[in-house]
């Protein structure tokens, strides 16, 4: 298990629909981050700046580019795409954070 953060980014005015769309979040998609080895994943906003902190843990074997691909992926990145800064690709700019501290 590996613990991994990141950030991204909300399109300013989008607060409530951000937090609406996850409190509505497909059940499939949770079943897919869920097999894919995502655990205890947290999305914090930070108001000010827009900017979303994304904190979870991944289990041995988790493969970054087979969730990506995932057509269930794909269509929750397309959904978003309104509301979140996004690549050519629709999936969020996301940037990874380096963790400088950690306590049980
Ligand atoms: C986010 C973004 C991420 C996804 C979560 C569930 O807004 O789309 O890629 O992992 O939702």
């Amino acid at each position: 298990m590996q613990r991994h953060a990141f950030k991204m980014k909300l399109k300013p005015g989008f607060e409530e629909e951000y937090k609406k769309r996850h409190d509505e979040i497909w059940p499939e998609l949770k079943q897919l981050l869920a097999e894919a080895g995502i655990r205890d994943y947290s999305i914090f906003l930070d108001k000010e700046t827009h900017t979303l902190f994304a904190v979870h843990k991944l289990d041995e074997g988790y493969v970054d580019e087979e969730i990506s691909a995932h057509p269930i992926m794909q269509k929750w990145w397309e959904h978003m795409k309104d509301i979140m800064e996004t690549n050519p690709d629709h999936s969020p700019v996301a940037t990874p954070l380096k963790e400088v501290f950690h306590m049980d």
